[in-house]
């Protein structure tokens, strides 16, 4: 039988670290990430709400639509997926929902964080955040939801920002007490701060490397060294799309044709090599020969 999908995040963690997570808006790129060698991707909750809704990071979104992504993600790739499920959409009940819904998904990860339900990206200000004990009982809820043991919970923290380090150590270790699996320790800004989480705590760390932020670019390796055993990149890819997408647009509109800008596309070949699409059109071919 084939390791769950949380067993294969798990062994990824094992044996890559730091783990690099990096962000997947779809299917297809999540293929891409995979060709080219990741071993583990993530759905951004703020790129479900920009790319498949239109919508800014502010709570928006509902479990369902996440779940629509994420469906069509771990049916194109075999990478373990990471899912952001903001604050769990609702109360014990309903968390206990969203976690057994992204384990049917075939998510292997997800990460809850403390903010209330009218949630602000974490790297913007006025985040506004509930209680420990309010988030106790969210981790609570979501463990004991589980119907898979490997099924990897992140507990998110955006304590630092209003409360500072020594609250968002306690509250994180008041997280993994209630069985928190790793610390998602958002928008802290220094490498000593990863390293004071992982001194402090016994779960993997995770460190949200997303650009213009409040985190600097740090790097791989200097990230593991203090202390992160993930690094995510949660946009990273959907960004250069876009601007990718900005180039490509206004460029047609100005010159009349895409000459200057077929050099930043990816081929048909390429695409279709991504897609093994010659081996289905070989399968159409014997199906149905005359
Ligand atoms: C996001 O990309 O939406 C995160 O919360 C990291």
């Amino acid at each position: 039988q084939k390791p769950s999908a949380g067993a294969r995040f798990r062994a990824a963690l094992q044996e890559n670290n730091p783990l690099q997570v990096v962000g997947t808006i779809n299917a297809y790129t999540a293929i891409m990430a995979e060709r080219i060698g990741h071993k583990a991707i993530y759905l951004s909750g703020g790129g479900v709400a920009n790319a498949s809704y239109g919508l800014p990071d502010l709570g928006m979104t509902s479990l369902d639509n996440v779940l629509e992504d994420v469906r069509r993600i771990t049916a194109a790739s075999e990478l373990p997926l990471l899912v952001d499920i903001d604050t769990g959409w609702g109360g014990a009940f309903n968390i206990s929902r969203t976690i057994q819904e992204m384990i049917r998904a075939g998510a292997a990860a997800v990460h809850i964080e403390d903010q209330v339900a009218q949630k602000r990206c974490g790297h913007r200000p006025n985040k506004e955040i509930v209680s420990k004990e309010e988030m106790v009982d969210r981790i609570k809820a979501a463990v004991d939801a589980r119907t898979d043991d490997d099924f990897f919970i992140m507990a998110r923290t955006d304590s630092f920002a209003q409360e500072g380090l020594e609250a968002a150590i306690d509250r994180a270790q008041a997280c993994i007490e209630a069985g928190a699996d790793g610390i998602f320790a958002e928008a802290v800004t220094e490498l000593e701060h990863y390293r004071a989480f992982k001194d402090a705590l016994n779960v993997p760390i995770l460190a949200n490397i997303t650009e213009f932020g409040k985190t600097k670019l740090y790097n791989r390796a200097e990230l593991g060294e203090s202390g992160a055993d993930m690094v995510l990149y949660p946009l990273s890819a959907f960004r250069a799309m876009n601007k990718a997408a900005e180039n490509v647009y206004t460029s047609i509109l100005q010159n009349g044709d895409q000459q200057a800008v077929v050099d930043t596309m990816q081929t048909r070949a390429e695409l279709y090599d991504y897609l093994n699409y010659h081996d289905f059109e070989q399968k159409l071919d014997e199906l149905f020969k005359k």
